[in-house]
């Protein structure tokens, strides 16, 4: 097989998800870990002309995109399926992508986890403003996770890309102390997180900068 390349920064969720599912698979892969600053250069702008992270190069393939990724990591290789036969199932699944991206991301990762986690982790002050906002706001999704997860997946039995990207951006949330305490009040959303959080995949993705951050192992 031709070799496997997936460029990005660790602690992103969204590259966190690729490489859970590639560990998940059984995939073996390299890993080219990437900053921000990198992300400008022309080099990686004709990777990925929209400059996001991460993504997949295997010889002249190259693919960006985080939902198309994690589909071709699970079309494309041999072991557990990771995305549900059933067309039903399979649109739950992709809703599940589609919150990720548009509910848990913009407001769990980019506010709460960047400004609780993040930016003192890299010396730089929070801003106390955004984090007490994105406190209110995230309230919204996770309850709608809690409503509708049928534990112990969120789609049918097994895991799921649902489980894997949702998954990856619940940890961030929960990095923070006050989206621990939000994830702690709905016992079906921290139990189905918690055991994600054993799974060798999200131990083995889990940043090195993140890991003395992580509370009781559930990251
Ligand atoms: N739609 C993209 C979003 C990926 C994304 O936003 N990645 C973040 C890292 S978590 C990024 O590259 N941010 C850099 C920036 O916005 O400048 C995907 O699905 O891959």
């Amino acid at each position: 097989m031709s070799e496997l390349l997936l460029h990005g920064f660790s602690v992103s969720p969204y590259v966190r998800s690729t490489r859970i599912a590639f560990i998940e698979k059984g995939v073996t892969h390299c890993f080219n870990e990437i900053g921000f600053d990198h992300l400008a250069t022309d080099d990686y702008s004709k990777l990925n002309p929209f400059q996001k992270m991460p993504v997949l190069q295997q010889e002249n393939f190259v693919l960006y995109e985080t939902p198309a990724i994690l589909g071709y990591i699970d079309e494309a290789f041999d072991g557990t399926a990771l995305q549900p036969v059933d067309p039903k199932a399979r649109g739950q699944m992709h809703k599940w992508l589609g919150i990720a991206a548009n509910y848990l991301y913009p407001v769990g990762v980019m506010q709460l986890f960047l400004h609780r986690v993040m930016l003192p982790l890299m010396g730089n002050e929070p801003d106390e403003a955004v984090v007490e906002s994105s406190v209110v706001a995230i309230v919204q999704p996770l309850d709608v996770l809690e409503r509708e997860l049928v534990e112990p997946f969120l789609v049918g039995n097994t895991l799921s890309l649902a489980d894997i990207l949702v998954g990856a951006m619940v940890s961030c949330i929960h990095l923070a102390p006050e989206g621990a305490t939000l994830i702690q009040a709905r016992p079906k959303t921290a139990a189905w997180l918690s055991q994600l959080s054993q799974r060798e995949s999200f131990q083995h993705s889990l940043s090195s900068l993140l890991q003395s951050k992580s509370l009781g192992g559930v990251a």
